[in-house]
């Protein structure tokens, strides 16, 4: 019997050990290094757990998911268009702070995600504690420990993905809530978007990108998108000062 592949992606900042963790479970050998921007485009890999087929998807590693650059187009756009059954977003122990913005973007546009923090043997060496049961809490997402170098948490974070992956019901995650204008805003463009693409793509995140400008993007769904939504978003964002 042959059973649909569950899809994954690595998500997180440039040197958070994406590619480690890549080679460790699929056997693969993308290349791994001490400087940031070693992985341009991405590269998939395969593996099984539990008896379950996975696919990897191994994505640059940014700070945002903009479209400032190359790289985080990729990253963004496998997110956005592939709909990964499981994000599995990778942040630096030794770095939470930094790291976090990028997890927040990702959990604007999609809560599949589970939260892995890797390097968890350089904080311990630094005397860097994380409270992986808060974060959780927090985010409405499971968060997991590991050292990918050391290929330790592996079991964990790969049940918590297949929990995930199974799971009917996208989590309640975690929202960043913005000024009550742009919240006003996103909530009078949110249904607009819903109505025409439907519940496959993530129509706050949209609201958001639209209202920002987001011109690459843009022209991404413009097949899709009536007039009528393109121009209210452009009507708002100028009224917004947004542009
Ligand atoms: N100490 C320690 N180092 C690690 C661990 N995981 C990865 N590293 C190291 O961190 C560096 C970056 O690892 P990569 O796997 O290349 O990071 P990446 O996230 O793929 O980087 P980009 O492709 O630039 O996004 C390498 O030198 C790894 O050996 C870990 O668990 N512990
Ligand atoms: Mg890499």
């Amino acid at each position: 019997m042959s059973e649909m592949k569950i899809r994954l992606a690595l998500a997180g900042n440039p040197n958070t050990g994406k590619s480690t963790l890549f080679n460790a479970l699929t056997g693969l050998k993308q290349h791994t290094g001490n400087w940031p921007g070693k992985t341009v485009a991405h590269a998939e890999g395969e593996f099984s757990f539990h008896g379950k087929q996975y696919t990897l998807v191994d994505l640059p590693g940014t700070y945002s998911l903009y479209s400032n650059s190359a790289d985080e187009e990729v990253a963004r756009d496998y997110i956005i268009f592939q709909k990964p059954d499981v994000t599995i977003v990778v942040l630096d122990a030794t770095a939470m702070e930094r790291n976090m913005n990028l997890a927040l973007q990702v959990l604007e546009m999609t809560s599949r995600v589970v939260i892995c923090i890797n390097l968890m043997d350089e904080a311990e060496k630094k005397g860097i504690s994380v409270n992986e049961n808060a974060l959780s809490e927090k985010l409405g997402v499971p968060v997991v420990k590991i050292s990918a170098r050391n290929k330790k948490g592996f079991t964990k974070l790969l049940q918590e993905v297949e929990k995930m992956a199974i799971l009917k019901e996208n989590p309640a995650a975690f929202q960043i809530q913005y000024s009550a204008e742009l919240e006003e805003k996103i909530s009078e463009l949110e249904p607009l978007v819903s109505d025409w693409l439907g519940e496959s793509y993530p129509a706050r995140w949209i609201a958001l990108r639209l209202l920002d400008g987001d011109e690459e993007l843009i022209q991404k769904l413009k097949n899709s998108i009536p007039e009528k939504l393109e121009k209210e978003a452009d009507e708002h964002a100028v009224q917004s000062g947004l542009r």
